[in-house]
């Protein structure tokens, strides 16, 4: 007996302070440049070139370098921001589809060395640079393959163009963190005047192979980007949104850049994909990449930037998202502010991990060096995880101690052994039995669930599927506060107004006679007379509210009848095209007008915009009188709401004459209506 204890104790005495040896690896596994690249997660997008000063998104080839003209450029206020922001680099669109260059390449002259700004002398991609490393930020180069001011476009001259202008990039400005080569072809150009449509096989004209591997020889750690990546693919839309099921592996070998059925079959990985190439969710702060005056208004809101950040880095993706620099060259004010707001409300939704306060165990571990508390230490490289031949079945439990509040959970796996998870669930015990919160499937590099406000002292994680033991990095859990702004007001044509509100577990206050809103909402509101809708959202765990917002509401549209009902629909993303240059609108019953309102249309390409109008009145649909004509002014840069006065007329019908559009196209209109305070 004595002659077995000895060795036994020796074994468990051993097992208690040497670290075993890690798990296997579960293939395919993250390349080193890989590893590195996905701690960045968030950087950002500079589309600044010639469509700036075009005005397009895709400029045709044929523009002149001496449109390229920026009055008060200034990159280092992009890297402030950019820093600011969080952001970990920037990525530049050194040529886009025009084939404009932001340096003096030696290959072309469609570049800044023939245009006024800097008098010639400027090279956009080293002031650039500087920038970034003046503030700690990486540097990325976008590269478009398309080309559509080369004349050589299509033809094999066209690849050595594009590889020594890669060269050029890629060797004079020191480290670059990744190169994004786009997949657009949209076939047609100026190509030095041809004026044609050139289609080439995207799989073959890039010789990929031999291009990618020019890349890796000049800039070894930097990313490769395109669809098929080799490094880093894109996420399959330009909403930056990420899918539920986000894989980091990818049947490379069968996708290449600009494949058309792509985004359905490869944007969200493969469970079964045979190489690392994870996903990148990108996405402009305005409708365009590029600045357009007329989208100022159009910037993304504080709650639609959270909901890219959740469902890009909270779905293993990592974000860039663009800044459309004006033609000063500087981001605009609105961006800044947005951009800001978003970069504070991600550190308030992650101030505190609670799950760092809490005491956790776990089913089972591998021993000493894997325990469950190495979830919690803050260090991704160390990871809790099962004995090998465990199986993918074990659960983490918390105590918190005492009573805790939380609505996000935060999972890492440690993706340098691969990615594992298939499936897993949140439960939380609440009078005595488990009840599950909430579930996801894979994890990844980062995943962040979103759940209804939990109170409980103890939880659970439980992971229920994957393609070998569990090995996870970190674990968060935390309370976002509420996203505290007034909700958002919809009506429809009946009159029927909803208010939708920013954020769960919120309730909504409304007042209709202009005191202070405190009436509870809790279904829509039968609204058909002019009334001052006055909302606010309220957090009824801290009894702080938002601000006040206030809207004039006009007299319901129920009974208006006109041709084309998209003009009367209370739908902002809809619009009537105006055949005669006219809309006339029959009211359902005689009405005292004091003015009318106009909305232009919203579209991403507005055309008919109305600069020049009458707008008539008549009690009977044939006899007509003028009350008001004139301008709208600005309406093309800001295509909000226009509104009209003029002293109060009785009409039953009323009727709007474009009599000049910005782009001489027939007139559109996305809505119209009536004042009648
Ligand atoms: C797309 C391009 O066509 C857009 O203009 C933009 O550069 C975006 C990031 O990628 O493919």
């Amino acid at each position: 007996m004595k002659k077995l204890l000895a060795p036994l104790l020796l074994v468990l005495f051993s097992h208690c302070n040497e670290k075993a040896a890690p798990p296997a690896p579960v293939f395919p596994v993250p390349h080193e440049r890989q590893i590195a690249w996905q701690q960045l997660e968030f950087y950002g997008f500079v589309h600044f070139n010639m469509n700036t000063f075009s005005d397009r998104e895709w400029g045709f080839g044929d523009e002149k370098p001496e449109q390229f003209n920026p009055t008060a450029l200034d990159a280092r206020q992009w890297a402030r921001i950019a820093k600011e922001a969080g952001m970990k680099g920037l990525i530049i669109t050194a040529k886009h589809h025009d084939g404009f260059v932001l340096w003096p390449s030696a290959y072309t002259e469609h570049s800044v060395k023939n245009s006024p700004w800097r008098d010639g002398k400027g090279d956009l991609i080293r002031e650039f640079v500087d920038a970034c490393r003046e503030y700690g930020l990486k540097v990325g180069i976008y590269y478009s393959p398309w080309d559509r001011n080369h004349p050589d476009y299509g033809k094999p001259e066209y690849i050595t163009y594009m590889r020594n202008q890669l060269t050029e990039l890629l060797t004079n400005y020191g480290e670059i963190f990744e190169v994004w080569f786009d997949g657009a072809n949209g076939g047609t150009g100026w190509y030095g005047g041809a004026n044609e449509e050139r289609k080439v096989d995207k799989l073959t004209y890039y010789d990929w192979e031999n291009t990618h591997a020019l890349v890796r020889e000049l800039q070894p750690n930097a990313m490769l980007f395109s669809d098929a990546g080799p490094d880093v693919r894109w996420v399959g839309n330009e909403h930056g949104f990420a899918y539920e099921t986000t894989w980091s592996n990818l049947m490379r070998d069968s996708v290449y850049a600009g494949m058309p059925e792509y985004s359905e079959k490869w944007a969200s990985g493969q469970e079964n994909g045979t190489h690392w190439v994870p996903a990148e969710s990108d996405v402009s702060i305005r409708p365009g990449w590029y600045y357009h005056a007329y989208e100022d208004h159009k910037v993304k809101t504080l709650p639609q930037l959270m909901e890219i950040f959740y469902k890009s880095i909270g779905r293993n993706s990592s974000l860039l998202i663009n800044f459309p620099v004006d033609t000063r060259g500087l981001i605009h004010e609105n961006d800044e502010e947005a951009i800001l707001k978003m970069a504070a409300k991600i550190k308030e939704d992650f101030q505190t991990n609670l799950a760092t306060e809490a005491t956790i165990s776990s089913s089972a571990d591998r021993g000493y060096g894997y325990e469950a508390n190495r979830v919690i230490d803050g260090e991704y490289e160390t990871y809790w995880t099962l004995s090998d031949g465990a199986g993918p079945k074990a659960n983490l439990e918390l105590d918190f101690g005492k009573e805790a509040s939380f609505n996000r959970l935060l999972l890492q796996e440690y993706t340098p052994l691969g990615q594992r998870v298939k499936a897993f669930t949140l439960e939380a015990e609440i009078n005595g039995s488990w009840e599950k919160i909430a579930s996801g499937n894979t994890v990844g590099y980062k995943r962040i669930l979103r759940f209804p406000d939990v109170s409980t002292q103890k939880i659970r994680i439980n992971f229920e599927d994957g393609k070998d033991i569990p090995v996870i990095s970190e674990l968060g859990i935390y309370y976002a506060p509420k996203l505290l702004l007034p909700p958002t007001i919809q009506r429809e044509k009946s009159g029927l107004v909803s208010l939708l509100s920013p954020d769960e577990g919120l309730e909504i206050r409304y007042s209709l006679d202009g005191s202070e809103p405190s009436e509870l909402y809790t279904h829509p509101l039968e609204i058909q007379e002019a009334s001052t809708l006055k909302v606010m959202s309220f957090d009824p765990r801290t009894g702080e509210n938002s601000d006040i917002f206030q809207k004039e509401l006009d007299i319901a549209k129920a009974k208006w009848k006109t041709e084309d009902e998209k003009a009367i629909d209370e739908n902002p993303s809809s619009y009537a095209t105006l055949s005669s240059s006219k809309i006339q609108v029959n009211l359902g019953e005689a009405v005292t007008l004091t003015g009318f309102t106009y909305l232009p249309m919203q579209a991403r390409y507005p055309s008919g915009h109305i600069t020049e109008f009458v707008f008539r009145v008549s009690t009977d649909g044939k006899n007509w009188t003028e009350v008001a004509s004139g301008e709208f002014a600005n309406v093309v840069n800001s295509p909000i709401e226009q509104e009209i006065r003029f002293d109060g007329v009785s009409a039953k019908w009323i009727e709007l004459e474009a009599i000049q559009t910005a782009d001489g196209n027939p007139a559109t209109l996305a809505e119209i209506g009536v004042l009648t305070r």
